[in-house]
């Protein structure tokens, strides 16, 4: 592991500053995993700040809060992380990302070259491709008849197009998922899950660095682009490398939980289903839904920089606080029926991409990915149904499944 100590010490049972609700909510564990809704609306309902005993750290549930929060970059800074562990208190377990870990200035460079590296018209080239591959994989699929939604469709399709797409080698794709699965562990509390992921993919810290240079990156996938800016001097040769392991790391655990929480709405709300079948230019929009409902990336924290107050509450210099943003995604302040997946709902405004200078800079990848497998799923399949009991994926941000046992029928 690089740089700094490779976990921190952090926690342990802190009474709340004077007038702060406490809560005795463990947001890491895996009851909390299992239904987290019941905790979610505590926190929220219970006040705009509250504290986590459990951990010492001062949290936010409400989506006012949460957007206000994500949009001040300048009081709460994600240069010190954006997990749990503050880099300056508890050192860091990999060399910092220059586009996750960062504020502007180093951040708004960063940002230019990745807005580039995954824009519009990238995606575009990519389209006919990617939409070829879903069309293969679902013509498979309701072959089968029955699968798991999980191996063989939310984790096998983004395996199958993304690692092409981004100009990867053949040998250690499989490093992928330990990869990122570690990472997103680590944003949480240094428990026995973040450990455990941690030695999975103890081999994929030096894989990840080799694969992001750019003699590994075939010439004609997106990941040159980030080193094509840095001939240009946009950044350096050595951030380029830096940009690509980022979207190494955050393009594909993200996308198969996105992918994985569409195809278990769709499964347990057959009327969104036949919306879909009727009308196929829902499929972006299903998708962006699955993203508030599911809220596959559940939680990010910030540091503060300056004093400032939270619904009144002093904050000072060095404070974590924690934004539940699959909480600020059902809050019924904000959404009608929130717990009701909706396909055709204004969903604008949700914040499982974030939003602000670091809202996700993979979303069109993300979107791309999701509507050309519903639009392949909208014109193949007649009926899903799911055959036995899902099992989940537990992560310290990420909220998803490991098994959805599927029966599908032909149209
Ligand atoms: C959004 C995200 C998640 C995980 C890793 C990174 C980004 C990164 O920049 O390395």
């Amino acid at each position: 592991m690089d740089g700094g100590k490779a976990f921190p010490e952090l926690g342990g049972a802190v009474a709340p500053p004077p007038g702060v609700p406490g809560l005795d909510i463990d947001p890491f564990s895996e009851a909390f995993f299992a239904d987290p809704y019941p905790d979610h609306a505590r926190l929220r309902d219970t006040a705009p700040f509250v504290w986590l005993i459990k951990y010492g750290i001062g949290a936010i549930a409400r989506y006012e809060d949460v957007r206000k929060v994500l949009l001040d970059w300048e009081t709460f800074s994600s240069a010190r992380g954006v997990g749990m562990a503050d880099f300056a208190k508890h050192g860091r377990f990999r060399l910092p990302s220059i586009i996750l870990e960062s504020d502007p200035p180093q951040h708004t460079r960063s940002r230019a070259v990745l807005n580039k590296t995954l824009s519009f018209l990238v995606m575009k080239s990519l389209r006919e491709t990617f939409a070829a591959e879903a069309d293969r994989m679902i013509d498979e699929l309701v072959e089968k008849r029955e699968f798991d939604g999980c191996a063989e469709l939310a984790e096998a399709f983004p395996l199958r197009v993304f690692p092409d797409a981004i100009g990867m080698n053949r040998e250690g794709r499989d490093n992928l998922l330990p990869y990122g699965d570690m990472v997103f562990n680590s944003f949480g509390p240094p428990n026995q899950r973040f450990l455990a992921s941690a030695t999975r993919a103890e081999a994929a810290f030096t894989w990840v660095e080799t694969q992001a240079q750019r003699e590994n990156l075939s010439p004609d996938g997106f990941g040159q682009i980030c080193y094509q800016a840095a001939d240009k001097g946009e950044v350096t040769h050595k951030e380029a490398a830096m940009l690509v392991r980022a979207i190494l790391t955050a393009g594909v655990d993200t996308t198969v939980n996105g992918i994985g929480a569409v195809l278990f709405a769709l499964a347990r709300f057959p009327g969104e289903w036949r919306k879909l079948r009727e009308n196929r230019s829902l499929a972006r929009p299903a998708f962006e839904e699955a993203i508030r409902f599911e809220s596959p990336v559940q939680t990010f924290f910030r540091t503060v920089t300056r004093p400032t107050t939270l619904d009144g509450h002093p904050l000072a210099e060095g404070d974590k606080i924690l934004m539940f943003l699959g909480a600020a995604n059902r809050d019924p302040l904000k959404w009608e029926n929130p717990d009701t997946f909706d396909i055709e709902r204004p969903v604008a405004g949700h914040v499982g991409f974030g939003v602000g200078i670091h809202a996700c800079v993979g979303q069109l990848l993300a979107r791309l990915e999701g509507e050309v497998v519903l639009d392949a799923m909208a014109r193949k399949i007649g009926t899903i149904e799911v055959t036995g009991e899902p099992e989940r994926r537990f992560n310290n941000t990420l909220r998803g499944l490991k098994k959805l046992p599927l029966r599908v029928t032909a149209v």
